[in-house]
């Protein structure tokens, strides 16, 4: 018998494939809003692939869900009640709930499917989802944030990239509803796409973000299986500057990739990322 080998490829740009060899199809569906995979790889372990493009795996979702999780949380001096957009796998909620002050972490996630087959099938990512602090509520984000005002401490927005469903979280009004959404001394950080392939969505995410809070910030970390592996993060504050943090006083939490010397050192941009905003 012949032994055949399966490999998914995402790909990242129409000139580029990302391929990893694939041990088992664990689940697919067409989900009302996606097309949604679970796959057991050789190199990364499990992995969430959404349209085609991958989610996250076993192996470096920390790198992800830590770097957009801890360097909000850290700057603000006392994050209560904090909302996910996206996020749906639940790796954001584990991590936000390694903060004590958090009283409650809301998963605002339009496509239940996702938040099923993570439970069932990513139970390391997900495993905080049915914690007491942790509240989900299906529904579009957008709509979620502007019919909510004032009630937010930190908000992240985990999406996914800017086409099919999540092409309204990169617009000039959802960052305008997050502001409202958030108390007065809130914030907010989304996940911002890749600064070698994406550099014309960096600048104008980041402008609109500065043209509505009063400090704005770009910070990038690494992230192996993301188109690139360099990915930025773009943070949104009316009062917190992440770089004004006094990083001693930062709390010692279990993590693998952020810690507190990291903190301000995460914003030091390469100089082409520096000439994109
Ligand atoms: N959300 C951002 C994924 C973007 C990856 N893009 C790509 N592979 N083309 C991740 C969700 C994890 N909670």
């Amino acid at each position: 018998m012949v032994e055949m080998e399966l490999w998914f490829t995402e790909q990242q740009t129409p000139d580029l494939g990302f391929t990893c060899k694939i041990t088992k199809t664990i689940y697919t569906a067409k989900t009302q809003y996606q097309d949604l995979a679970i796959l057991e790889t050789k190199q990364f372990g499990r992995m969430l692939v959404l349209d085609g493009a991958v989610q996250t795996t076993i192996a470096d979702e920390f790198c992800y869900h830590e770097l957009i999780s801890h360097v909000p949380l850290f700057t603000h001096p006392n994050p209560k009640k904090v909302a996910v957009i996206g996020g749906g796998d639940g790796g954001v909620i584990r991590e936000i709930l390694k903060h004590d002050e958090v009283e409650k972490a809301y998963l605002i996630e339009i496509d239940r499917e996702v938040i099923e087959a993570s439970k069932k099938y990513l139970p390391e990512i997900s495993c905080a989802l049915d914690d007491e602090r942790a509240e989900v509520i299906i529904t579009d984000g957008i709509k979620f944030v502007s019919e909510n005002k004032n009630m937010f401490d930190v908000i992240i927005v985990d999406s996914t990239d800017p086409v099919g469903p999540a092409v309204g979280l990169f617009q000039d009004s959802f960052y305008k509803a997050v502001f409202e959404c958030l108390k007065e001394d809130g914030l907010f950080v989304a996940q911002t796409e890749s600064p070698f392939y994406d550099q014309d969505l960096i600048k104008n995410v980041f402008h609109a973000v500065k043209s509505i809070f009063p400090i704005t910030r770009l910070y990038l970390g690494f992230i192996p299986t993301y188109p690139s592996g360099l990915w930025s993060f773009t943070l949104g504050s009316k009062k917190y500057d992440p770089l004004e943090v006094d990083i001693s006083k930062i709390k010692r939490i279990d993590t693998k990739y952020y810690n507190p010397e990291l903190h301000k050192a995460l914003f030091a941009l390469p100089t082409f990322v520096q000439e994109i905003i």
